[in-house]
């Protein structure tokens, strides 16, 4: 049986709020893994070190040591192709990378401007200001001057949903009739979301809503058992 541990960001109160991880989590799942988890502050990269990099996810597997949430992927379908695909075959890799590309590249950084001042409020000091200088620094902004064009930024982030709304409007999982990866890469940046911040970054309505409570759902509620903000706000 494979002894697996995975290296993710912690933050106050043991929040698990790393969105890359948070695909490695499900994928783990996915496969019915049980695994353990190790959380790591984003500032204290000696706890990292031995991966020879800087940035979790990091999932170790007896000896072996891989990185990056879609080398884990690989690395967990090509290593125990007997379990559930993650794919569903050589296509379906083909187009979850995409999937990955475009959440990446396209979405988050569209996303993470709405919420990452509310980050602050769950991580340490140090981390506060680790991950504030990166975030200022990639996006030429303060993370207040974000969070004021937050509402022309949601407007943004939702219109380019779209493709997935039209997607969900067939199926009920962006992989067809059950989930599969890219629908945990799309997910992460809802869970990240949802961890971080009480702003619901989908309207109430959205045709999205529906899919995202599915994969709360999903292996008995995996996700779901990480606090979500806004109830701690409202409670
Ligand atoms: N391409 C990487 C990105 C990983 C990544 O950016 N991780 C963030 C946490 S969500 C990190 O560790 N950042 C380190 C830092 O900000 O110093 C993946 O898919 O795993």
């Amino acid at each position: 049986m494979a002894n697996l541990i995975l290296y993710e960001l912690g933050g106050l109160d043991d929040r698990r709020y790393s969105q890359f991880s948070w695909r490695t989590r499900m994928a783990l799942a996915h496969k019915g893994f049980a695994f353990e988890t190790v959380p790591v502050r984003v500032s204290d990269k000696t706890a990292i070190s031995f991966s020879n990099q800087d940035k979790v996810p990091i999932l170790k597997d007896g000896e072996r040591v891989v990185i990056d949430s879609w080398k884990i992927a690989e690395y967990l379908e090509d290593t125990y192709p007997e379990r559930a695909s993650l794919f569903g075959g050589k296509t379906g890799r083909g187009l979850a990378r995409f999937v990955n590309a475009f959440v990446d590249r396209v979405l988050i950084p569209k996303l993470v401007p709405l919420v990452m001042l509310d980050v602050l409020a769950i991580v340490d000091a140090p981390d506060g200001a680790h991950l504030r200088s990166g975030i200022e620094k990639a996006f030429r902004k303060t993370l207040e001057e974000m969070a004021a064009q937050r509402e022309a930024g949601l407007t943004d982030f939702r219109g380019a949903l779209d493709p997935v709304r039209a997607t969900l409007r067939a199926q009920s999982f962006l992989c067809g009739d059950a989930p599969a990866y890219a629908d945990y890469i799309l997910f992460s940046l809802f869970q990240w979301a949802r961890i971080v911040s009480s702003v619901d970054v989908l309207a109430p309505d959205d045709a999205i809503v529906p899919w995202r409570e599915r994969m709360l759902d999903l292996f008995g509620g995996l996700a779901r058992s990480q606090a979500a903000r806004s109830l701690e706000a409202a409670a």
